[in-house]
C-alpha cells in the first residue's frame, strides 16, 4: 500500500505527465498542451481552469487543515490511555448545531454557484459565433484520418487544416463511419465527430504556426494514430494558398519516372484517391491533390520528406521493425503495406501479400492476394505524389518556422 504522501506525489506526477505526454511524431511542432492556450477561446478555458483550481485548492487547505488539526489535538499520545467517554480529554459532545449545519451546506452551495457563474460566462464567450467568420470547413472523421472540405471553394485537403491567422474559421464536425472526436487543444476545445450529425466549433489562431490535433474518441486500432495538423498562415498567404488550391490542375509529367508514377497511380490508386486534374477518387479516401506540400502523411504520424535520407530519429521520425530489423519508415513502406506501419489502416497493400475474405455465398474463408508492385513502380508513384505541390507552399519545411514561433 502506498502511503498518503507517496500517493499524493504519484497522482501529481501522473497528472503533470498526462498534460505533457502527447508529443507529436515527426516535426518540431507544438505539443498538445492544455496549459498553452493559443487562442481567445482556450484563454477563456484556461482562466476558468485557474479559478476552479484555486477554489479547489482552498477547499483542500481548509478541510485538510481542519482534519490535521483535529487529529493532532485529540489523538492519543504515547503513554496515554485511549479516550473513554466522560474522560477529561474527550472532545465536547453535542447533538445538532444550527450554525455549523447552515455553514456546511451554505459554503459548498456558494462555491458551486460562483463556479457556475464563471462557467456560464466562459461558455457564452466561447460559443459566441463571431461576425467575421472567413471560411466554413466541413471536417469529416474517417477510420483513421481527417478530411477538410472548404465549403464553396471546391477545395479538399486531407489531414492538414490550413487557416488564416487572427480570423475565426467555422468547423462543421462530423464522423463518417464510427464515432471520432476532433480536438486541437491549443486552439479550442473538442467536438465529437458523430455519424449523421454536425457539431460546430469555431477556432481562431492568434499566431502563425503549426498546431497539433488528434482524435479523442477510441475509434479502432489506429485511434492513437489519427492525428492532424492545423497550419495557421498570415491572411495574405492563406488567401494565396486557397486560390492556388482552388485553381490547381495536376501538370502532365514529362520526366519518364514521373510519367511511370502517373500510370501506376491511375491503375492502382485513382479509384480511391483524388488528384485534381487526374482523378476524382472517392470522398471516403484521402485527397492527394497537394500531397507534395504536406508536412506529414498517414494522418499526421509520418513526416513527409522528399528524400528518405532526411529522415532521422532525432527529429522524431518513427522507426519500426521490418523482418526483425529496425529502421525509419518511408513513404514507400507506407505504399507497400500501410497496415504494417499503421495498425488497422484500411488502405490495401501493394506487396502481393495475402488476406482472407469470407465468401458470402459459400460462407467459407478464401485466401486472396493484394496486387504486387515492383520497387521501381512504388518509388515512381511516391515521387509522383511528391510532385503535386502548390507553388510556394512547402509545409514540410515549416518545422523551423514553428519552433521560432513557439518562443515568441
Ligand atoms: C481501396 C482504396 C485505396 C486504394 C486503392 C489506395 N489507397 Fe491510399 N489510402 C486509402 C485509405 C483508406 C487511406 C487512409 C489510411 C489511414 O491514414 O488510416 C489511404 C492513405 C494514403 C496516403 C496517405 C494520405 C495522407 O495524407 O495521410 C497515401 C500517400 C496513399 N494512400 C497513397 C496511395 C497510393 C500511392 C496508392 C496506389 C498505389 C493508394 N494509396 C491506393 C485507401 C486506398
Ligand atoms: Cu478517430
Amino acid at each position: 500500500m502506498l502511503k498518503p504522501f507517496q500517493s499524493f506525489i504519484f497522482g501529481l506526477v501522473a497528472l503533470t505527465s498526462a498534460a505533457y505526454a502527447q508529443q507529436p511524431q515527426g516535426g518540431a511542432d507544438r505539443w498538445i498542451h492544455i496549459l498553452d492556450p493559443q487562442a481567445q477561446s482556450t484563454q477563456n478555458m484556461q482562466t476558468l481552469l485557474w479559478v476552479a483550481g484555486i477554489f479547489s485548492f482552498l477547499v483542500l487547505v481548509v478541510t485538510g487543515g481542519a482534519l490535521w488539526w483535529v487529529v493532532q489535538k485529540f489523538k492519543t499520545r504515547p503513554g496515554e490511555k485511549p479516550t473513554k467517554p466522560g474522560a477529561a480529554n474527550e472532545p465536547a459532545q453535542f447533538h445538532g448545531n444550527n450554525t455549523l449545519e447552515v455553514a456546511l451546506i451554505g459554503v459548498p452551495v456558494l462555491i458551486v454557484s460562483v463556479l457556475c457563474v464563471f462557467t456560464a460566462l466562459a461558455l457564452a464567450k466561447i460559443n459566441q459565433k463571431p461576425a467575421n467568420v472567413v471560411q466554413t470547413v466541413q471536417v469529416n472523421g474517417w477510420q483513421f484520418w481527417w478530411d477538410f472540405e472548404y465549403e464553396g471553394q471546391g477545395v479538399r485537403n486531407s489531414n492538414e487544416l490550413v487557416i488564416p491567422v487572427g480570423l475565426p474559421v467555422e468547423l462543421k464536425v462530423s464522423g463518417k463511419d464510427v464515432i471520432h472526436s476532433f480536438g486541437v487543444a491549443n486552439l479550442g476545445g473538442r467536438r465529437d465527430a458523430l455519424p449523421g450529425q454536425t457539431n460546430k466549433l469555431i477556432i481562431t489562431a492568434e499566431k502563425a504556426g503549426i498546431y497539433y490535433g488528434q482524435c479523442f474518441e477510441l475509434c479502432g486500432a489506429s485511434h492513437a494514430n489519427m492525428l492532424f495538423r492545423v497550419i495557421a498562415l498570415p491572411k495574405a498567404q492563406y488567401d494565396d494558398w486557397l486560390s492556388k488550391a482552388k485553381a490547381y490542375q495536376a501538370p502532365k509529367p514529362t520526366d519518364p519516372e514521373l510519367a511511370r508514377g502517373a500510370e501506376v497511380f491511375l491503375a492502382n490508386c485513382a479509384g480511391c484517391h483524388a488528384i485534381k486534374g487526374v482523378a476524382n477518387g472517392a470522398p471516403s479516401f484521402p485527397d492527394l491533390s497537394y500531397f507534395g506540400s504536406h508536412a506529414t502523411y498517414a494522418a499526421g504520424i509520418f513526416r513527409n520528406v522528399e528524400n528518405n535520407s532526411e529522415l532521422s530519429k532525432e527529429k522524431g521520425d518513427r522507426a519500426i521493425k521490418f523482418n526483425g530489423e529496425e529502421r525509419l519508415v518511408t513513404l514507400e513502406d507506407w505504399i507497400r503495406n500501410s497496415a504494417q506501419v499503421k495498425p488497422g489502416s484500411l488502405m490495401p497493400a501493394f506487396d502481393g501479400s495475402t488476406y482472407k475474405v469470407k465468401n458470402a455465398d459459400t460462407g467459407k474463408w478464401e485466401e486472396k492476394s493484394y496486387v504486387k508492385l515492383s520497387d521501381a513502380d512504388i518509388q515512381a508513384v511516391a515521387k509522383y505524389l511528391h510532385s503535386h505541390k502548390l507553388e510556394g507552399f512547402d509545409f514540410k519545411s515549416m518545422a523551423e518556422f514553428n519552433t521560432e514561433n513557439k518562443d515568441q
